[in-house]
């Protein structure tokens, strides 16, 4: 087009820029939809979205990521995604301005995205590097075969012999630049929404919902479940009768309830999808410092003695007052026998768990034997593990915090020396040793605004492994007043507490704390949640009508 306006108005280069731009940026959606495609084709293909993203949450140095463990949540995984696909789309709109003045320039942008996109997806452990090198092969070429084709300033095109009038040859030009467009837009558009329905973890989904978890041979959760009482309400009734919650204690509020149902249970690791694991082709390997390796499949796991134990799992990021914290019923196989069939080896002393998409956490091996519920769980509350929580198989260690001891999406156990290995956040700056730390949470009242009279104050406390003595709350910065605990299945367990409180009008501070069992209580010195778990009261401010 240039080629044939000698000294173009600005407007009119102003308007080749915007359709460089908008070439360039086409040809990289075009790629990244090949991406996409070929993620949902198969589990050992992924996305170069989610590839470069995991590059970002594997190399960011430490003391940047020091936050990561609660910061990678579902909001931020969808700006890390969504920052990558903008971000690379920007890239291929620079190209494309970039390409007709700068050949060499764009077409080594364009090797460098080809080898950064093909390294990106073939290093994943669950991904096949010679597939991975395949998709970017061919999302190259897609995206080249659409410059090659593009109309506009992009391609230098000699004008047609007979042309007429400038502004016919860039009306003609437009509208081949429009059909261009229109044509990869579909293209781009077809290839993630085709890939999208295929959804090739639809097969696992289908084989989860399938499996039967055996009963357990024996329990920790019976006599916590008591039923939950139905109310019937005529019309003439003035006064609701009493509820209870399944641990004894009336409904209040939004007391959380003692089991966390598995849609409103925390969700926190660094996958930014959900690994995709196949029962059927999976085994868990117990391996490192042991005489006797050897591997487990899925249906051997099931087939042995599972028990079932009520654990109270949390977060380390968790702040004083958060969510990252949640009780499930865990099915599974005691993880000491597991151990025990190795014959580990005198050096052993760390067990590190590592996750199919190359997770790992590290914890002392003595924990696996000193009575503690320390578990290879297949089960959540009834049900064989969401894929979210590490179907089809994870650990759970009661009193540890999650990031040094409860790797979803198990592949391996292996024993190592407590110096040999460092699970995946302890170089980034996160304990080593991560024993649970009491606390407390006020879950009623949450609203700034109450009216007066009797008002349910209630919560939840977690001290494990010995559990919670007591929970008391002060009022205005008053005497601390024993609350009422709810059962628990163990000291391995949060309890629920409730106290009555009669508001008065005017604004008020109410806080909590907890005394554990072995008598400690509960530190009001506020602490951040690293390197090793937040400290501190949790407080709520109200204001009474
Ligand atoms: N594979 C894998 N397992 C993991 C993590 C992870 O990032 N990857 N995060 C751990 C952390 S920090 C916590 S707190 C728990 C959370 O388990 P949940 O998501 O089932 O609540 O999982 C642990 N297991
Ligand atoms: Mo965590």
């Amino acid at each position: 087009m240039e080629d044939q306006e000698p000294g173009p108005a600005g407007d009119e280069h102003a308007a080749s820029v915007g359709v460089a731009a908008l070439t360039g940026t086409l040809c990289a959606a075009l790629a990244l939809a090949v991406g996409e495609f070929a993620d949902a084709l198969s589990p050992r293909l992924e996305s170069f979205v989610i590839a470069v993203g995991d590059v970002f949450v594997d190399l960011t140095p430490g003391p940047l990521v020091r936050t990561s463990i609660e910061t990678l949540g579902m909001a931020q995984k969808a700006v890390l995604l969504g920052g990558i696909t903008v971000g690379t789309l920007a890239v291929g709109a620079l190209t494309g301005i970039l390409a007709p003045s700068h050949r060499r320039l764009s077409l080594g942008v364009i090797a460098a995205l080809t080898l950064f996109g093909g390294w990106a997806t073939s290093r994943s452990p669950l991904t096949s590097p010679a597939w991975s090198w395949a998709v970017v092969a061919i999302a190259a070429c897609a995206a080249a075969g659409a410059l090659h084709f593009a109309p506009g300033p992009v391609r230098r095109r000699a004008p047609p012999p007979d042309a007429p009038d400038d502004p016919r040859i860039r009306y003609a030009d437009r509208r081949g630049f429009l059909e261009w467009a229109g044509g990869i837009s579909v293209a781009s558009v077809a290839l993630v929404g085709v890939g999208r329905t295929l959804l090739a973890d639809d097969t696992v989904q289908v084989a989860r919902r399938r499996i039967v978890l055996p009963a357990p041979a024996t329990t920790t959760t019976a006599g916590t479940t008591t039923t939950v009482t139905t109310t019937t309400t005529g019309p003439e009734s003035t006064t609701t009768p009493p509820t209870t919650t399944e641990a004894g204690l009336p409904t209040a509020g939004d007391l959380s309830p003692y089991l966390t149902p598995n849609p409103d249970f925390y969700r926190i690791d660094t996958a930014l999808t959900v690994p995709v694991v196949d029962p059927g082709d999976w085994k868990l390997s117990v391996t490192g410092m042991v005489d006797e390796p050897y591997d487990l499949t899925y249906d051997e796991i099931l087939d042995m003695d599972l028990v079932e134990e009520t654990v109270t799992l949390a977060c380390v990021s968790n702040e004083v007052g958060g969510n990252l914290v949640g009780n499930a019923v865990w099915t599974g196989v005691p993880l000491a026998g597991i151990l025990e069939r190795a014959r580990p080896q005198p050096a052993a002393g760390q067990i590190l768990g590592l996750s199919v998409d190359g997770f790992t956490a590290g914890f002392p091996l003595e924990l696996a034997t000193d009575g503690r519920t320390a578990m290879l769980a297949v089960g959540m509350n009834g049900e064989p593990l969401p894929l979210a929580h590490g179907f089809p198989a994870r650990l759970v260690v009661a009193g540890l915090y999650g990031y040094v001891s409860a790797v979803k999406w198990l592949s391996e156990v292996v024993l190592d020396s407590w110096e040999g290995v460092d699970g995946f956040w302890i170089p980034r700056g996160w304990a080593k040793e991560a024993p649970i730390k009491i606390s407390s949470r006020i879950d009623t009242p949450r609203t700034r605004r109450l009216s007066a009279g009797r008002q349910p104050v209630a919560g939840v406390a977690w001290a494990p492994l010995g559990g919670i003595a007591a929970v008391e709350v002060s009022i205005d910065a008053g005497p601390w007043q024993p609350c009422r605990l709810g059962e628990a299945a163990s000291g391995e367990t949060w309890v629920q507490w409730l106290h009555t409180w009669d508001a008065q009008p005017g604004e008020h501070r109410i806080e909590v704390r907890a005394t554990g069992r072995d008598g400690l209580v509960q530190p009001a010195e506020p602490v951040p949640p690293a390197p090793n778990g937040a400290e501190g009261h949790h407080v709520v401010r109200v204001s009474v009508a």
